[in-house]
């Protein structure tokens, strides 16, 4: 959302004067997209994680998720993007759609909960599934233990899942959408690795513009 430079104001997108005190808004330049979807068993914390990085509040409720999307827009390295993000159902009743998420997603975000151990066994299927469909050798994923919060509660130790990242290549984190811990880094590496594996999506930044022969480098 854009912010009012004079009163930090957040703004509906489209927007040329804040609604709170009037000061002409500067028009963000986006300078791409990110389409990344988020997937796991039902209960694991998809969609609290979701409306943690878009919202920045944490949603206690559960109410499991047919098919939810967000946006956000950030400012990455310099650059303005939009980030799409995709939240999927993990409930069984709702899998026939799995096949096309895996097809249309950009990165991917597989979650588990550290308090369950199937939902890391579940996790499995859905790697091949996206290593298997997509014909980038390399694709953005990110594999995160939620609920670190819950520690008594905890029958998935790091070592597991860190096995499981290592053989399809991929970072693993532990999360809580609970205490906000590690969200914002879900997203960043998701954008860091689409950067990696298709260096020709980089895209020109705002202070780099004057330098035609630059571009926006993250690393
Ligand atoms: N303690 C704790 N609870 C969490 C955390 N993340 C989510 N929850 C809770 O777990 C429950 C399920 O969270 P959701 O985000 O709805 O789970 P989901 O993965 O979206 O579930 P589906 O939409 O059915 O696939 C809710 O009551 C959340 O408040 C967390 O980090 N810590
Ligand atoms: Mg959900």
């Amino acid at each position: 959302m854009p912010k009012c430079s004079r009163c930090g104001s957040d703004n509906p997108m489209g927007y040329n004067f804040c609604s709170h005190c009037g000061n002409k808004i500067e028009e963000i330049k986006i300078t791409r997209i990110y389409r990344f979807v988020i997937m796991g068993s039902g209960g694991v914390g998809k969609s609290a994680i979701s409306i943690r990085y878009v919202n920045r509040v944490f949603e206690a409720k559960y109410d499991p998720t047919i098919e939810d999307r967000y946006q956000k827009i950030i400012e990455y390295e310099g650059c303005s993007c939009v980030l799409e993000i995709l939240d999927t159902a993990g409930q069984e009743t709702f899998h026939a759609m799995r096949e096309l998420y895996i097809k249309t997603g950009e990165g991917y975000a597989l979650i588990y909960s550290i308090t369950s151990k199937q939902s890391l066994i579940d996790l499995e299927p859905l790697l091949l599934g996206i290593t298997e469909r997509n014909l980038i050798k390399d694709v953005p994923i990110v594999l995160v233990g939620n609920k670190c919060d819950l520690e008594n509660k905890r029958t998935v130790g790091p070592d597991a899942a860190r096995e499981l990242a290592k053989k399809y290549n991929c970072p693993f984190m532990e999360s809580s959408a609970k205490l906000n811990i590690n969200i914002e880094e879900i997203f960043h590496n998701l954008i860091r690795l689409t950067w990696l594996y298709n260096p020709s999506f980089k895209t020109k930044s705002k202070h780099q513009k004057k330098d035609k022969s630059s571009s926006c480098i993250l690393f």
